[in-house]
């Protein structure tokens, strides 16, 4: 700290995709070429299906070409009607989903401490028509899952989890794709883990095996029948096959992330006005992202953010704005029935974050966030 700061020639972006090593890759492409089997449930395909059943702890896993044709996919499957209360604090994904499926979205406010589903606000927005709960462990922060599981239960409700920021996470030892009726985990380039583009929905019900197989295969059943509207959700063998070099090197890649994001909390933690997720003691993180709340701080979060900027690091305001005050929902939502989201979405700024981001950028980082400190 306190060293003089020069902009970067490069930018430093929010997150940087890691890769395995060229070779690696490219060996992994031989058998693709000597077979000339593509796409269509190849063999990468199946050896990375096992070996995400064997990583995730979780039994019933199908693959899809990316997170969110895989949520998509996943609530078709579980042939709901009516309102899905979800959280508005998200990437546009989570809603598109419910939206694309006929279902009716009811935005649920967050807790100011995590940014998932307050758990105390879903039952006054169950009404008759409700079918399910969809809450997002956002950046990676694992929902109230207890209290969630116990209201739907009660009113007879599904559970679809967004997990797309929890690949490989888990509370009290339990793989977090073991919650819920079903869960989405992302395998996007900008994710701790990724295949590129590619997704998972983990499920409770084996008996939803078939169907989540024949409905990303365009409901196709067999040579001759077509009994579902599908789609085409398939992951091709060149995911499978980066998605399988990459799983080597996981573990590695996130404890660099442990480091930077250690460094981060050294840093920023008891700073007056700006607040950090608390680290739950219940959850094995996979430290997918590093979101700083400006709340009362010197100045506000678009000041950091073009201050930063003017460095050439380039944080992002994951997630602004909330889904309720979107153009494509005009009309249809108020931001005001989410008040919280609503303030955490103008406060929040998610810091670069990446395996191979030096330690020193980080000090950078919070160097000249500092340097408004009054
Ligand atoms: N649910 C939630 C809660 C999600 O966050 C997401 C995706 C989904 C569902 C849907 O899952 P997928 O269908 O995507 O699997 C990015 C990602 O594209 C998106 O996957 C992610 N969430 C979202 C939070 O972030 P953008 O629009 O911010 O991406 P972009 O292109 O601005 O990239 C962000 C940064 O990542 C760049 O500044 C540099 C870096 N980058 C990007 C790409 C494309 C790389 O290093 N390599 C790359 O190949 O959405």
């Amino acid at each position: 700290m306190g060293m003089e700061i020069k902009r970067h020639e490069k930018p430093v972006l929010v997150t940087r995709s890691s890769l395995p090593p060229l070779d690696e890759y490219v060996e992994m492409l031989k058998p693709i070429w000597e077979s000339a089997w593509l796409t269509n449930m190849g063999s990468y395909h199946e050896e990375f299906k096992a070996q995400l059943a064997d990583y995730l702890k979780a039994d019933n896993l199908e693959l899809f070409v990316n997170g969110h044709m895989a949520l998509e996919i996943g609530i078709q499957a579980l042939k709901l009607e009516g309102e899905v209360i979800t959280t508005p604090f998200t990437f546009a994904s989570t809603t598109h989903a419910i939206v694309r499926n006929g279902l009716t979205p009811v935005f649920c406010d967050i807790n100011d401490k995590d940014y998932t589903m307050d758990a105390d606000k879903i039952e006054s927005l169950i009404t008759d028509k409700t079918c399910a709960i969809a809450p997002v462990h956002v950046y990676g922060n694992i929902c109230d899952v207890e209290k969630i599981r116990e209201i739907a239960d009660r009113h007879g409700l599904k559970v679809i989890y967004d997990a797309a920021h929890t690949f490989g996470e888990t509370f009290d030892g339990v793989g977090v794709a073991n919650f819920g009726d079903i869960s989405m985990f992302s395998l996007h380039a900008t994710k701790v883990f990724h295949s590129i583009e590619g997704g998972i929905i983990s499920f409770k019900d084996s008996e939803l095996k078939d169907l989540l197989y024949q409905l990303k295969n365009f409901g196709i059943t067999g040579y001759e029948s077509v009994e579902y509207v599908g789609s085409n959700g398939k992951m091709n063998e060149f995911q499978a096959a980066m998605g399988l070099c990459n799983l080597r090197h996981l573990d590695g890649e996130i404890a660099k992330r442990k480091v930077l994001v250690d460094r981060y909390r050294e840093h920023l933690s008891g700073v007056e006005g700006i607040r950090l997720c608390e680290e739950n003691p219940r959850v094995k993180s996979n430290y997918a992202y590093m979101p700083v709340v400006f709340d009362g701080y010197a100045v506000d979060r678009d000041t950091i953010f073009a201050e930063l900027a003017k460095y050439n690091i380039h944080a992002r305001k994951y997630f602004y704005p909330c889904v309720n005050s979107y153009e494509c929902y005009s009309g249809q939502f108020s931001e005001e029935d989410t008040p919280v989201a609503a303030k955490i979405s103008r406060q929040v700024l998610t810091l670069p974050l990446f395996a191979d981001l030096p330690v020193e950028t980080v000090d950078e980082i919070c160097d000249i966030i500092l340097s408004f400190q009054k």
